[in-house]
């Protein structure tokens, strides 16, 4: 009996992926590249460890793998993304025939699966740039799945994908077609992208509780805790209040950890693609560039110690709690600490915290909706928030509240629920960044927040002298405003 589906890449994802399939009741073929002497039977080592795969057939031939598979074949790549997929996808070309599918469920760069899908088109082979997004874990339970490409093609992978993804609040499954070309993997780039800002905001706000706050690891984790339920929760937001109350020999895990962030290069390309496009995701670039900055350990060691402030008077609370004494984050501290934020409450704080999210979140959709416009995909931006509510890492009270507002417009803060709510609480956020910037903790994704509301905002902003910098070294032109017509004017600068 042939296959329904075959997996090639048994990493971390692919073999997630497969033991959700099996348990989804398809039959498998799993394939793993072998290299004589170092890496053997790893298809076959794995399906003996799990009985769920007891109908699952294991390969080391490609050709064998390709024979064991139902026409039209359907491949699912999970190797890592780059020149990998195009080795593999070369050697299976010759094993595969017209109306074959390959899916590509890694993190490849949307234009390159553009490259790919037009170059096997030309063989009538169908090419599926298929974002997952769910981790390990996801990938066994129910990832959200965002796949693009023929709308053919998926027609005839939806219901496998469909059947292994997460289920959103109304038990629909968090996976449909994304739209054509390389679009899957764009909607997945910029999801990985909206997810960095997320985690740096999560990690500000430790910062400003823990050193701002005086606040324990234990106590910030039953702050964020008690934000469950409410319309700040998140799937970020549990797993970092179960990280702060990680103990390990009586203290802290955090504690232990370097913080120097790595990246694996999708908050780089989706600022890469916001500048191509011109869309300005200041936070998702706040946050790539501070996971950059942290990578600097030891010039940073060097520069607080040629920096480090006069020891600062302590206020009460320090002087009584004498938490963080000694800590070496807070020796580096200077101007004032807690005294920045006496004033500043809890219902501020989460305020600040649900405010800059939404910039986030706009930020985001507005990149995609461009690009939708731009390359002529035709996406359709709720059912991607829908998508998005459930298995993968940026799930959401918000996401479910965006599936709605992105019916009625694709520019977020232009809705009038956020325009009330930012109206009413914006003042929180500024008083947050003013205590933070005042006790020198860096925040640079609410300071990106903030200052995109202060410029999105305005009627008028500062480009005039831009434009008039630009005419004057480069005669660029400028366009006057008492000009409606939109004629092109140059000054002679210099008398
Ligand atoms: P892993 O590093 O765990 O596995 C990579 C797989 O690719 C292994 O099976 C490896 O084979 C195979 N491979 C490589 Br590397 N080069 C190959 C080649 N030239 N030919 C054939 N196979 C090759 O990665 P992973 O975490 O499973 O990620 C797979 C993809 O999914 C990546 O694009 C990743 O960005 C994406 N992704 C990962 C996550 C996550 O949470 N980990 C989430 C969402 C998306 P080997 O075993 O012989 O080395």
């Amino acid at each position: 009996m042939q296959s329904n589906f075959g997996i090639i890449g048994l990493g971390v994802m692919g073999k997630s992926l497969a033991r959700n399939m099996a348990n989804n009741g398809f039959k498998l073929s799993l394939y793993n590249r072998f290299v004589k002497g170092v890496e053997e039977n790893v298809a076959t080592d794995f399906i003996a460890k799990h009985a769920s795969l007891n109908e699952a057939k294991g390969f080391e031939d490609l050709a064998l793998f390709a024979q064991s598979l139902e026409r039209p074949r359907k491949i699912l790549l999970m190797v890592k993304a780059g020149p990998a997929i195009d080795a593999i996808t070369e050697q299976l070309i010759p094993h595969l025939k017209e109306g074959d599918i390959i899916i590509d469920g890694g993190n490849s760069h949307y234009k390159d699966t553009e490259k790919r899908i037009n170059r096997l088109s030309t063989k009538n082979i169908h090419f599926i740039g298929c974002g997952i997004s769910g981790g390990e874990e996801g990938a066994l339970k129910g990832p959200s799945i965002m796949p693009g490409g023929n709308e053919n093609a998926y027609q005839l992978i939806g219901p496998y994908l469909e059947k292994i993804a997460a289920r959103d609040k109304n038990g629909n499954p968090c996976c449909n077609y994304v739209g054509s070309s390389g679009s899957g993997h764009f909607v997945k780039m910029v999801h990985n992208g909206i997810e960095y800002a997320e985690m740096q905001l999560l990690a500000e706000l430790y910062f400003i509780l823990r050193y701002g706050k005086n606040k324990t690891p234990d106590e910030i984790a039953n702050i964020f805790s008690s934000w469950a339920g409410t319309h700040l929760d998140g799937y970020l937001l549990e797993i970092t209040a179960k990280i702060l109350q990680k103990k390990e020999e009586g203290g802290w895990l955090i504690d232990q950890i370097l913080d120097q962030a790595g990246n694996k290069g999708t908050g780089s390309w989706t600022t890469v693609a916001a500048a191509e496009l011109g869309i300005p995701i200041t936070m998702i670039t706040a946050a790539l560039f501070a996971r950059y900055t942290s990578a600097f350990k030891e010039e940073r060691v060097h520069a607080e110690k040629l920096y480090r402030r006069a020891p600062r008077p302590q206020s009460p609370l320090e002087e009584e709690s004498n938490l963080h004494a000694g800590h070496p984050f807070w020796r580096g501290l200077g101007g004032g600490g807690t005294n920045n934020f006496e004033e500043l409450n809890m219902e501020q704080i989460k305020n600040a915290y649900y405010l800059a999210r939404i910039v986030n979140h706009h930020q985001g959709i507005h990149l995609i909706s461009e690009a939708a416009e731009t390359y002529n995909w035709k996406l359709h931006l709720p059912e991607i928030a829908r998508i998005w509510t459930n298995g993968c890492i940026i799930r959401s009270v918000l996401m479910e509240e965006l599936i709605s507002v992105l019916q009625t417009t694709n520019r977020i803060l232009i809705h009038p629920y956020f325009v009330d709510f930012i109206k009413k609480h914006k003042s929180d956020l500024t008083e947050l960044i003013t205590g933070a910037v005042r006790s020198e903790i860096n925040i640079p994704c609410f300071a990106a927040a903030i200052n995109f509301i202060n410029g999105y905002t305005q009627k008028d902003s500062s480009a005039n002298i831009i434009q008039a910098q630009r005419d004057f070294f480069g005669a660029h032109t400028y366009k006057r405003r008492d000009d409606p017509s939109g004629r092109s004017y140059h000054a002679n600068w210099v008398e």
